[in-house]
């Protein structure tokens, strides 16, 4: 249903604020080419033929693939929904799609529908799926090539309609076989940078709606929300930093806001990248983009064999358990009244301000410049220990006991 005054679904706000209180997620980067353990551009990078590369199929069983222990450590990380890579850039689809015969079902000797098994396994675990899909196509002659030109395609194949429709197709696919879907991620639409290249995205918003009303719409086109996208994504930086290069002019929106981020520096598994974050730094991410108004996407690259790497394993169940025991103060909060200060950030449920320190401070006190508001009781939040405070002019004055060693002292502030 729409409302006519602002020509949005009537449930957008609902499934809007549904996803910001989540506010944890894990991104699954997994396709055929984690066999060649060089990431998921490795088919563009190492300039690998598409008939060549397509040869990998062959070889693909993930023999010690089990969705269910995935969910299990995804839960147990407090994560609360599931990004999938269902096809990426190498056009290989992990589903069993009708729509082309280089999928999981057809082209492998695996025949197991990877994404139908994850569908399931996140029902049973209360966690939403959503679907990353690619834009860009490197294996399909019909897609017109554009910035990547690592596999030219041939003018005389190329057809924009064929290949939309195939878009449009799948997606259907996805939309009516695995369930209630959370959200579709769009990326790879930046492989056109020319203005007038039309990728048609009202008509395919449009069928996504249709298809599934309370699915959200997110592109990674790393520009300003377009359309009806539901939320605005934001790649390996926090909402308003530009540091990797992928947020470009884009300014931060007034709709829903997600920031993913690799644990080490590959999306797709990589044998060689072991510069993982550590965990406390993931953890300091995930307050800080909650701090922001931000949900966290936090990424694991499985192994070709279908297990995740012992790193990531171990990093997941460190930030499980600390949301466990601080996920009050993250999960269903919004960025907080006060802006990030030099010793932390804030989030904020109703009257609650939650106050997480992520930084060292020197002479027992932090500043929370909180104009025209008064706050009526401050206490730790692990012992609910009551904290004295000051109000001025230009906001409150919190005097801390002493600083424990952990990565996020929280506390919590009643506001009057
Ligand atoms: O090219 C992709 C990349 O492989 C990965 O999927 C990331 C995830 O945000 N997005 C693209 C780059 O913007």
């Amino acid at each position: 249903m729409m409302s006519i005054a602002q020509g949005i679904p009537d449930n957008t706000t609902r499934i809007r604020e549904e996803f910001q209180d989540r506010k944890f997620g894990i991104f699954i980067h997994w396709g055929i080419y984690s066999m060649l353990a060089n990431g998921e551009w490795v088919m563009h990078n190492r300039s690998l033929g598409r008939d060549e590369y397509a040869k990998l199929a062959g070889g693909f069983f993930p023999s010690r693939f089990d969705a269910r222990e995935w969910t299990k450590l995804f839960k147990e990380a407090g994560a609360q929904y599931v990004t999938f890579t269902s096809r990426h850039h190498d056009g290989f689809s992990m589903w069993a799609t009708k729509a082309s015969p280089y999928n999981i079902m057809e082209a492998t000797p695996f025949k197991r529908d990877i994404v139908g098994e994850l569908a399931q396994a996140c029902q049973e675990q209360s966690l939403k799926l959503h679907f990353y899909y690619s834009h860009m196509d490197w294996q399909r002659t019909d897609y017109p090539t554009g910035w990547c030109k690592n596999c030219p395609h041939d003018p005389a194949t190329t057809d924009w309609d064929s290949y939309y429709r195939f878009m449009n197709n799948q997606l259907t696919e996805l939309l009516t076989s695995y369930g209630p879907i959370g959200a579709i991620w769009f990326d790879g639409m930046w492989d056109h940078k020319e203005k007038e290249f039309d990728w048609r995205l009202e008509e395919q918003y449009a069928l996504i709606k249709r298809l599934q009303p309370d699915c959200l719409i997110g592109n990674n086109h790393h520009g300003s929300p377009i359309g009806v996208e539901d939320f605005q994504l934001f790649e390996q930086d926090l909402p308003g930093q530009n540091t990797a290069g992928f947020s470009g002019e884009q300014k931060v929106a007034q709709i829903p806001l997600e920031t993913c981020m690799t644990m080490n520096n590959t999306w797709g598994y990589d044998i060689t990248d072991k510069a993982y974050k550590s965990g406390d730094e993931l953890i300091r991410r995930l307050v800080t983009a909650a701090g922001l108004n931000a949900n966290f996407l936090l990424n694991v690259g499985p192994r070709p064999d279908g297990k995740l790497p012992e790193e990531a394993v171990e990093r997941l169940l460190h930030i499980g358990r600390f949301l466990k025991a601080n996920g009050e103060s993250i999960y269903g909060t919004r960025g907080g009244c006060v802006p990030p200060q030099a010793w932390g950030v804030t989030t904020q449920k109703g009257k609650t301000l939650y106050i997480h320190i992520l930084n060292k401070v020197e002479d027992g006190q932090i500043f929370l410049p909180l104009t025209g508001k008064k706050l009526k009781k401050v206490s730790t939040f692990a012992e609910g220990t009551r904290l004295e405070f000051r109000q001025e002019k230009d906001g409150v004055r919190i005097f801390l006991p002493s600083q424990p060693e952990t990565v996020d002292f929280v506390l919590t502030a009643t506001m009057k």
